[in-house]
């Protein structure tokens, strides 16, 4: 048995929205979203609580998003600008502990156990992170404390904007019971709904099936399923090292034939990766990369410096990549490498 841990997760409110309303408080009251035009068939990353009033949320098509408010204030996004506030809220996390792990630009796990200031309350923590992440930003955040990294994340959520909810270990048991299974890490669509099939909603319904049905249902999840049930859930905070890539990739219930089922496949991932890209706050990218792996399993990785992560570069990557085998496709990725961080330094030296 593991000792008890203090995890924190921090997530801020609305945050690229909280930062433009931050520098333009006439945006404040009004609804407010940050995406792409509806001309250009953009797609919502995030809208302030006027806008989520009016049924909005991110990943809408923003053209979808007007229909619904009309008077929607839409602007582009200055991801400089978050990646900024980001930095500054890193640093404050920095001076609790080192055991840091962020999840994306706006969010991150803390674990808070060796700490001694504060007398070790994670309660007192977080509202120090609360307040100095506001004094420095502008922006509010929500902070979850609890015994583990699913239970923080839960409870981030739980009164959001502005939040502060700490699960004591003699609650998890309680607050578990009562659950929606769907809150449950890893619990998709699919999986809810195949729960719901089975007459299971919350926690506590899901606690009465043995470990053996969970896993005759639901594979190796089955076990997760059973442990997240009873508030159990190992996960070590892990401080990353500097990402290197950023990619997306898909694994295909029928192998493609051919070139030409392989190049219509790009256009979904293309998409999909535009979509982690401006999560991450469009970071300097430094080359492209396709990933192909051929119904032998064998596996393919082309390379390209330079390129614009334009889906005609990936299509002639993919050509290329799939001229070494010329077999049908399993799987399929795409990427970029991000430009490190040195790199990044020196590109923003005043000349
Ligand atoms: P989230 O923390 O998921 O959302 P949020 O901070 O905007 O709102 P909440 O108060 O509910 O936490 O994501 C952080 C940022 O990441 C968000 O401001 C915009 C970006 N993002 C996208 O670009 N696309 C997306 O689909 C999502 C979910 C977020
Ligand atoms: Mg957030």
């Amino acid at each position: 048995m593991s000792e008890l841990r203090k995890i924190l997760h921090v997530d801020c409110d609305c945050f690229f929205a909280a930062v433009e309303m931050r520098d333009d408080p006439s945006l404040r009251d009004i609804p407010l979203a940050i995406g792409g035009s509806r001309e250009r068939r953009g797609v919502i990353a995030t809208c302030n609580y006027p806008a989520r009033a009016f049924g909005i949320h991110s990943a809408m098509p923003t053209a979808r998003a007007l229909r619904l408010c009309p008077h929607l204030t839409l602007l582009p996004g200055h991801f400089e600008k978050y990646r900024e506030v980001s930095a500054q809220i890193q640093a404050v996390f920095h001076e609790l502990t080192p055991l840091v792990e962020p999840l994306s630009l706006d969010e991150a796990f803390l674990d808070v156990t060796a700490v001694e200031g504060f007398r070790g309350s994670a309660t007192w923590m977080a509202r120090w992170i609360k307040e100095e992440c506001y004094r420095r930003t502008g922006i509010t955040v929500s902070v979850g404390a609890a015994s583990s990294k699913f239970l923080a994340k839960i409870a981030s959520d739980w009164e959001k904007p502005d939040g502060l909810t700490v699960i004591p270990p003699a609650r998890v048991d309680a607050f578990v019971r009562e659950l929606p299974v769907k809150k449950l890490h890893g619990v998709g669509p699919a999986t809810g709904a195949r729960l719901d099939a089975m007459g299971i909603t919350t926690c506590a319904q899901l606690r009465e099936l043995p470990i053996e049905r969970l896993l005759d249902e639901f594979g190796k999840f089955g076990r997760r399923l059973f442990e997240l049930a009873r508030g159990i859930d190992e996960r070590p905070v892990r401080v990353e090292r500097e990402r290197k890539s950023v990619s997306v990739e898909t694994t295909f219930d029928r192998d493609l034939p051919d070139l030409a089922s392989a190049r219509a496949a790009l256009a979904p991932l293309c998409e999909r990766l535009e979509g982690r890209l401006e999560r991450h706050g469009h970071p300097p990218l430094a080359g492209l990369f396709v990933k192909v792996r051929f119904d032998d399993f064998s596996l393919t990785t082309l390379e390209s410096r330079g390129l614009s992560p334009a889906p005609e570069s990936y299509t002639r990557l993919l050509e290329q990549a799939w001229a070494r085998a010329r077999r049908p496709v399993r799987l399929l990725g795409v990427g970029v490498r991000l430009l490190p961080e040195d790199a990044r330094q020196q590109l923003s030296l005043p000349l």
